[in-house]
C-alpha cells in the first residue's frame, strides 16, 4: 500500500511540517494547538472504500482476551446501546466540535470479552485492510464509542459505516473506519500510519502528529 500519499507524508514527518511548537490545555482551549474548526466532514482514507452490509458484517474481538467474541449485527445491536458527543482533531489540522454519536460504548466491548490482565494493547483493523494501534487504557476511555450512527443518521460508508470506532482523544487516524476486528494484545503492534511517520500515541494536545520530530 505504497504510494505518492505515504511518500509525501513521510517527506512532512521528516520536515516536521504542520507542528506549531505549542502545548495545548484541554481545561482552557477546546481547539487543540494548529488546529482550525470546520464545520463539514472531509473525507479521508487509502481510497478503497468497502461496502458491508448487514450480512455480510461481523465483528470480531479477540486476542488476549477470556472471552472471544464474533458479533453479527444483530448481536452488536443487542448489547447496550449509547450515545455521545465529542469534538474531532484530524492530523490534517482540521477539527470537527459536538459530533454527536450512536453505538456501544469500548467499555461495555471490554466487559464483554474480559481482556487478559498482560495483554495492554489494542490493535485495530478495518475491511480495507487498514489497521491502527492504540493502548488499552486509551481504548477503556468511557468517551470512546463504536460509531453506526452520526447526527442522528446512519454513519455514511465513506465515513466507516456500518461501523467505526471514534477516539476523541487521539487524532482522527486512530478512529479505525469499516471496524471489523479489535485485537486485544499483549505486545504493541504498528498500524499503517504509524509505521508511515505518525506518531505512535497520537495526543493532539501535545501535537504529536509526526514521530521523533520536533518542531522548527
Ligand atoms: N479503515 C480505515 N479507517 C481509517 C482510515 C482508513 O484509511 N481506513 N483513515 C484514517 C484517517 S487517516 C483519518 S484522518 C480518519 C478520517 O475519517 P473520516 O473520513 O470520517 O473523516 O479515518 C481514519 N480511519
Ligand atoms: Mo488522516
Amino acid at each position: 500500500m505504497d504510494s505518492k500519499l505515504t511518500e509525501a507524508k513521510r517527506q512532512w514527518s521528516r520536515d516536521g511540517r504542520l507542528l506549531t511548537g505549542t502545548v495545548g490545555d484541554p481545561a482552557r482551549d477546546r481547539l487543540p494547538p494548529g488546529q482550525t474548526l470546520t464545520t463539514g466532514f472531509p473525507v479521508l482514507d487509502l481510497g478503497a472504500q468497502p461496502e458491508v452490509g448487514p450480512e455480510r458484517f461481523r465483528l470480531d474481538i479477540d486476542g488476549a482476551v477470556r472471552h472471544p467474541l464474533s458479533l453479527r449485527w444483530d448481536a452488536l445491536m443487542a448489547l447496550p446501546q449509547t450515545e455521545m458527543v465529542s469534538d474531532i482533531h484530524c492530523v490534517t489540522q482540521w477539527s470537527r466540535f459536538d459530533n454527536h454519536w450512536r453505538g456501544v460504548a469500548a467499555t461495555t466491548i471490554l466487559e464483554a470479552v474480559r481482556p487478559l490482565s498482560d495483554a495492554p494493547y489494542v490493535i485495530l483493523h478495518g475491511y480495507d485492510g487498514y489497521m491502527t494501534n492504540i493502548r488499552l487504557d486509551q481504548f477503556a476511555s468511557s468517551d470512546v464509542i463504536l460509531a453506526y450512527s452520526w447526527q442522528g443518521a446512519a454513519l455514511t460508508a465513506e465515513h466507516g459505516g456500518p461501523l467505526r470506532l471514534i477516539v476523541p482523544r487521539l487524532y482522527l487516524w486512530k478512529s479505525a473506519k469499516w471496524l471489523r476486528r479489535i485485537e486485544i494484545s499483549v505486545a504493541d503492534r504498528s498500524g499503517f500510519w504509524e509505521r508511515n511517520g505518525y506518531h505512535n500515541n497520537a495526543d493532539p494536545w501535545l501535537e504529536e502528529r509526526y514521530d521523533e520530530v520536533e518542531a522548527t
